[in-house]
């Protein structure tokens, strides 16, 4: 009984991680503040959520408006020049093509430094 325990706990350990590291779905909040931006069906997704190149809001409207040179504050320009949302950036995995979201000045010296 208590190794069973210990094997849903573990499954839904990984479960709940995994679903940190997919990204972000289902991220509409349920109480809109001053760290939210209001969608187009009053609906609130975070700030930092706006303008990175992924519609969040069912009417797209957090990406309406939006600079198309990759100098949002959401967003990140490759060395190859791919332009990502921010939130792609050190998550592991190599969306940029050349590493450059993932490398040490991206993931480290700007926090040291900013
Ligand atoms: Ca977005
Ligand atoms: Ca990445």
């Amino acid at each position: 009984m208590t190794l069973r325990l210990c094997v849903l706990y573990s499954l839904l350990v990984v479960a709940l991680g995994s679903s940190v590291i997919q990204h972000k779905r289902n991220l509409y909040q349920s109480l809109c503040t001053e760290l939210s931006f209001v969608c187009g069906d009053n609906r609130c997704i975070l700030k930092n959520f706006v303008c990175d190149l992924d519609e969040d809001c069912e009417d797209g409207s957090d990406e309406l408006n939006c600079p198309n040179d990759c100098s949002g504050a959401n967003q990140f320009k490759c060395d190859n020049g791919k332009c990502l949302g921010k939130s792609w950036t050190c998550n592991r995995h190599n969306d940029c093509g050349d590493n450059s979201d993932e490398s040490h000045n991206t993931c480290y010296a700007a926090s040291y430094f900013g």
